[in-house]
């Protein structure tokens, strides 16, 4: 295994000695895994004296990580917008798959790119010329240490604390299951080369607009209970929303999670009527094996998610839509009633 991960490890090094011009790029809506693993790629590839050109994908910069060095080298353009004349490799990160490098249109690589996929995720369908694959690592950001020390880089401050960032956001602070004490051992030694960690973990998670608390304040204070207590609803009209300037987008803020996190409550909702007669329905359960969500989501509107979480659209009036979500419910657990 250590010598598999060497021998590719000093294949694509030898690659990219070879390139005379890479591209880099961001998945759709970058985590900081993935904005962290292109920065840090980006700046170890420019102190070996390599063209390199980071471009932004499909999506804006997230505000929350303006505080990572250097996020302004990114281009801001997607996979259709670039020449791939311009290129002889493609260095493609934290991607499992094609549609994570754009999804705007097809993706079609050019036959004179060299592809290397360098990646953490178990369903990656290695669809790179080189794969460096490891599914025991927390995040590519972790990945990438491996492959640094490998190549006997120097990680400088910069480098450190933007694969720090993606380590800590891919575990969720060091929570999941993909948190070995390997990882552990990682970020320690990059919290070693910088010591700011605080400040870029604080940035991240605490960016959020003022109508953003102000509309999870609303919701939290609507909270009904429904069959004896095992659904817990939070549910806010237009005329409420429009009232404190909040906006579509402001009312995504983990309501759903935060009801499923009181003992009891085995469904969240949070309902909200985000445009006249248009009701956006996020579902939290702490139960997926009793109570796969993504079957009410989609019998109510055409939504769709996960078994623990799930989301969708009804377009009927207020009192209407709670009714129609709460018939589905019963319908699709009868247990609820028992
Ligand atoms: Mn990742």
């Amino acid at each position: 295994m250590a010598n598999e991960f060497n021998n590719t490890a000093d294949k694509i090094l030898d690659v990219i000695k070879k390139s005379k011009r890479i591209l880099l790029h961001c998945h759709p809506y970058p985590d900081p895994d993935s904005i962290g693993s292109v920065l840090a790629m980006t700046m170890v590839l420019k102190n070996m004296g390599v063209e390199v050109v980071p471009i932004m994908g499909d999506s804006d910069y997230p505000n929350n990580l303006k505080s990572l060095p250097h996020h302004d080298l990114l281009l801001k353009k997607n996979f259709s917008e670039i020449n791939q004349n311009d290129f002889d490799l493609f260095i493609i990160l934290d991607s499992s798959s094609l549609d994570q490098i754009s999804r705007l249109n097809e993706i079609k690589i050019s036959s004179n790119i060299k592809t290397i996929v360098v990646d953490h995720h178990i369903s990656n369908q290695k669809f790179g010329d080189i794969n460096l694959i490891d599914e025991t690592c927390s995040s590519t950001c972790q990945l990438l240490f491996d492959l640094f020390t490998r190549w006997n880089i120097k990680i400088d401050g910069d480098m450190a604390i933007c694969m720090f960032l993606g380590i800590y956001a891919d575990t969720g602070g060091f929570k999941y299951q993909n948190t070995t004490d390997k990882t552990f051992l990682v970020a320690s030694k990059l919290a070693n080369i910088n010591h700011n960690f605080q400040k870029v973990i604080f940035e991240m998670e605490n960016n959020k607009s003022p109508q953003e608390i102000l509309y999870t304040g609303l919701a939290l204070s609507s909270i009904e209970k429904y069959f004896s207590g095992k659904v817990a609803m939070a549910s806010v009209t237009y005329s409420e929303i429009k009232k404190h300037g909040i906006t579509k987008e402001n009312t995504q803020t983990g309501v759903a999670n935060t009801l499923i996190s009181a003992t009891g409550w085995d469904i969240g909702i949070n309902f909200v009527e985000t445009e006249p007669n248009e009701i956006t329905v996020n579902l939290r359960t702490r139960d997926a094996e009793k109570y796969d969500v993504s079957l009410v989501a989609k019998s109510v509107g055409k939504g769709g998610g996960h078994k623990a979480a799930a989301g969708t659209t009804i377009y009927e009036p207020f009192e209407i839509a709670k009714k129609l979500l709460l018939d589905t419910l019963e319908k699709t657990f009868p247990c609820l009633n028992k």
